[in-house]
């Protein structure tokens, strides 16, 4: 009997164990509530954005422009892992579809927008309405999704730096389930469960476990 018990416990202690490290992590930000954003990415109103408010350098439709203004934002990361990253994104055409994208300490200190370097292009998908689009880099061979291995939990930050003006974005989607399906990552907008803990987090283990979710 006493054995059985054993037996039992051992295998529901395991099983708890694998279950735990199955659990995925995920977060939404607003882009609008970056820790800083550098002119002439600006703050803009629109009523289909999420909380009502999206991030940009302002410009017009089939016109050039960019290459200046971004946004940053500390990021917590929970555990020592592997990140994927999408955005909330709206882009008219092929002159409002790009973001340079840098989340250090995986990518350097590295200023893209004056390096031009591609390892940080995020070609932005297109389209007129409000839509989720992985971040990749949009490198000469083609365009691919990007993941960034941490190893270490701790403080990260993520820059996004305007490339072509008009290029909108939302809200910022960060997950360890690196699937390139939409409908398996599951990007959203923030909910109640990103508002309890800032982006600055304080009890670290308190605000992982809050971020935990069974999936
Ligand atoms: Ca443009
Ligand atoms: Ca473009
Ligand atoms: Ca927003």
């Amino acid at each position: 009997m006493r054995l059985r018990t054993l037996i039992i416990s051992t295998t529901i202690c395991l099983f708890l164990l694998i279950s735990i490290s199955s659990f995925a992590w995920d977060r939404a930000i607003e882009a609008e509530k970056a820790g800083r954003i550098e002119d002439p990415m600006i703050i803009a109103d629109d009523a289909k954005a999420s909380d009502g408010k999206f991030i940009w350098m302002e410009g017009k439709p089939a016109t050039g422009g960019g290459g200046k203004g971004w946004a940053e934002w500390t990021i917590q990361i929970p555990k020592a892992g592997t990140y994927a990253l999408w955005g909330r994104v709206l882009a008219w055409d092929g002159n409002s579809d790009s973001f340079w994208v840098t989340w250090q300490p995986v990518d350097p200190n590295e200023d893209a927008q004056a390096t031009q370097n591609k390892q940080f292009r995020w070609g932005v998908e297109s389209g007129p309405e409000w839509h989720w689009d992985r971040i990749n880099h949009w490198l000469d061979e083609g365009t691919f999704d990007r993941k960034w291995k941490f190893n270490q939990a701790g403080k990260t930050t993520l820059r996004i730096a305007v490339r072509e003006d008009a290029t909108m974005l939302d809200v910022i989607f960060i997950t360890d389930n690196l699937s390139e399906e939409e409908a398996e990552a599951k990007p959203r907008t923030p909910n109640a469960s990103d508002a309890d803990v800032p982006v600055e987090v304080k009890g670290k283990l308190t605000s992982t476990w809050a971020q935990i979710k069974n999936r």
